[in-house]
C-alpha cells in the first residue's frame, strides 16, 4: 500500500519523572493547542495524532541508589518505544512529543527497532550521557544516550523495568549540537568515545550554516542512515524559550534554531523528531509560555517543509482576472 511522501505521526508522552519539576507532563497538550496539527495539515503534511500514551502506575523498588522514579521511566520508556515503532511502521515521520527528555530512550529505540541503523542529531544545551554510575542528580533526562549507545554497554548496570533496553546507535552515528552545560563526566566520555560535538562555542566560531553542513556530511560519509532528531527546547537561548526545567544562558537563537529543522528536512532523511522538556509550570508570564510553546511549533514545522522564505501548494495557480 501507499503512504504519502510526508506524513507525520503524532504521540505525545506526557510523562515528568525522568526529573525533579512536575508540570513537563503538559507539554504534549500545550503544543497541541498551539496548533500544531492544523498547522502541519495547512501546510500539506498528512497527520494522524495517535494521541497521549497511558502509563502504568509503578511501585519504586526500594533502595533505588540515588536515582529517581526508576522502575517508572523504565516502564513509560518500554510503552514509548512500542508506540514509536508503530508509528515507523505504519509509514509516518515519528514526532514524539514530550514530557522529559529521558523519554529519548524509548523514542530512539521504538525507531531504530522498525528502521535498523540510524543517525542521532541531539540539540541540547545539555549531553544527556551520564550513566546511572556518574549521574549527581539522579535524574534520568540527563543520561537517557548511556543507555542508547553500543559503546557503553558494559558501564551501564542492568536496572529494574530496563532490561529490554537494546543499546541501538553507534558512538559515530551521533552529532550534538548546542552544548554549553556538560558534566565532567559526560565530558570524559565524549571525549573517550569521539562523538562528534559542535558546542555552542562551534556555533560561534562556524555559523550555523556550516555547522549543518558539517553536520550532515559527517553523518552521511558512512552511507545514508535515516535521522533521528532530538530536540531540547534548552538548546535555544531562554530568553525564547524560558518554559523548561534546566535553562542555561547563552544558547541559540531562534534564527538558529530554526535552521537546524530546515536544513535537516531539506535532506530527506529526517524519520523522527523528539520536541521536549517544555514546562509551562515553570514560566514567570502567560507570555513566556506562549513564547516557549510557538517556538516548539516552529521548530516541528521547519522538520515537516516550511521555509521561512515562503511556501506554496505543488498545483497553486494565479487567479485569472
Ligand atoms: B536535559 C545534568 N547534567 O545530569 C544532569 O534537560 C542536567 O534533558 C541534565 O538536557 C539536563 O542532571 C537534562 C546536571
Ligand atoms: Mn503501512
Ligand atoms: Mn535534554
Ligand atoms: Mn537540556
Amino acid at each position: 500500500h501507499h503512504h504519502p511522501q510526508r506524513s507525520a505521526g503524532v504521540v505525545g508522552a506526557a510523562f515528568c519523572r525522568g526529573q525533579s519539576r512536575s508540570g513537563v507532563e503538559e507539554g504534549p497538550d500545550r503544543i497541541r493547542a498551539a496548533g500544531l496539527l492544523d498547522r502541519l495539515q495547512q501546510r500539506g503534511c498528512a497527520v494522524k495524532d495517535y494521541g497521549n500514551l497511558v502509563f502504568d502506575d509503578v511501585v519504586e523498588p526500594s533502595g533505588g541508589g540515588g536515582l529517581r522514579s526508576v522502575a517508572a521511566v523504565g516502564g513509560a520508556n518500554r510503552r514509548l518505544s512500542e508506540a514509536m515503532k508503530a508509528v515507523k511502521e505504519d509509514g509516518h515521520t515519528a514526532v514524539m512529543l514530550g514530557g522529559d527528555h529521558s523519554l529519548a530512550i524509548g523514542s530512539i529505540h521504538g525507531h531504530a527497532a522498525a528502521v535498523g541503523q540510524l543517525s542521532v542529531v541531539w540539540v541540547d544545551a545539555h549531553a544527556d550521557i551520564n550513566t546511572p554510575l556518574t549521574t549527581y542528580t539522579g535524574n534520568f533526562h540527563g543520561q537517557p544516550m548511556s543507555f542508547l549507545l553500543h559503546e557503553l554497554q558494559s558501564k551501564v548496570p542492568v536496572l529494574p523495568n530496563f532490561s529490554w533496553v537494546k543499546p541501538c546507535v553507534s558512538a559515530k552515528d551521533l552529532v550534538y549540537i548546542g552544548l554549553r552545560d556538560v558534566d565532567p563526566a559526560e565530558h570524559y566520555i565524549l571525549k573517550m568515545l569521539g562523538v562528534k560535538v559542535f558546542s555552542i562555542s562551534e556555533v560561534d566560531r562556524l555559523g550555523i550554516a556550516r555547522v549543518m553542513e558539517e553536520t550532515c556530511d559527517y553523518l552521511t560519509a558512512r552511507g545514508k542512515k535515516p535521522v533521528h532528531l532530538s530536540y531540547d527546547v534548552d538548546a535555544i537561548d531562554p530568553s525564547v524559550t524560558p518554559a523548561t526545567g534546566t535553562p542555561v544562558v547563552g544558547g541559540l537563537t531562534y534564527r538558529e534554531g530554526v535552521y537546524i529543522t530546515e536544513h535537516l528536512c531539506g535532506t530527506g532523511l529526517l524519520s523522527a523528531v523528539d520536541l521536549v522538556e517544555v514546562n509551562p509550570l515553570l514560566a514567570k508570564t502567560d507570555q513566556d509560555v506562549q513564547s516557549t510553546v510557538n517556538t516548539a511549533v516552529d521548530l516541528l514545522l521547519g522538520c515537516f517543509g516550511r521555509l521561512r522564505e515562503g511556501n506554496h501548494p505543488a498545483d497553486y495557480s494565479l487567479p485569472e482576472p
